[in-house]
């Protein structure tokens, strides 16, 4: 089993998990997405929508929610988690480094706000910021050579959701 998880992991060119399948019955998803650098964002909140349809997952099972900035990711995902109606929250945004320090200030904070979210509320709340130095990188994090970003957070999304159900079913737990 682990020695399959190993192979499986070097032989892709990346380790993210963006092979999903069906997501589990039923789920609701939440997307919190950035406007700042909306030309970057929009590529990822386009590409976590069609991942999670992908996995089955209908329109009307999908909410989107544009906030300011990045900044702004914790206090809509906290409500968004806290309302009980969704099995996990994605959270979308680009900060681009720029003269000042502003950048390690919200992507800290944001990062383990978000992490803080999730533990205290039990509902998945996945980081989908890019933390870069220009935009370049991010473009290649948007769709480029890298992959997409959004993509991959919401094919964590949905596996978070298929453990929370399985844990679920554990009556130890
Ligand atoms: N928000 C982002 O999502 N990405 C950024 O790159 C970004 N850069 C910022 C740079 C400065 C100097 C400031 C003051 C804000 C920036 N913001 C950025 C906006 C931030 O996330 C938030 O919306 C505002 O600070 C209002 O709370």
């Amino acid at each position: 089993m682990h020695a399959l998880t190993n192979s499986a992991a070097r032989m892709s060119k990346s380790a993210a998990p963006t092979a999903v399948g069906p997501a589990p019955s039923g789920s609701c998803f939440a997307i919190v997405c950035a406007k700042w650098n909306s030309e970057i964002t929009d590529r990822l909140l386009a590409a976590a929508v069609e991942t999670l349809k992908r996995a089955e997952v209908g329109e009307d099972r999908i909410t989107v929610v544009r906030v300011p900035g990045t900044f702004e990711l914790p206090v809509a995902a906290s409500r968004l988690a806290s309302s009980g109606r969704f099995d996990a929250v994605i959270c979308l945004g680009v900060v681009i480094k720029g003269d000042t320090d502003h950048d390690r200030y919200i992507n800290a904070s944001v990062a383990h706000a978000l992490q803080t979210i999730g533990c205290e509320t039990g509902v998945p709340t996945l980081f989908g910021v890019l933390t870069v130095n220009d935009f370049e990188q991010a473009a290649e994090r948007a769709g480029g050579r890298h992959g997409n970003k959004g993509e991959e957070a919401a094919a964590a999304a949905i596996e978070m959701a298929q453990v929370l159900r399985t844990l679920a079913k554990k009556e130890w737990l």
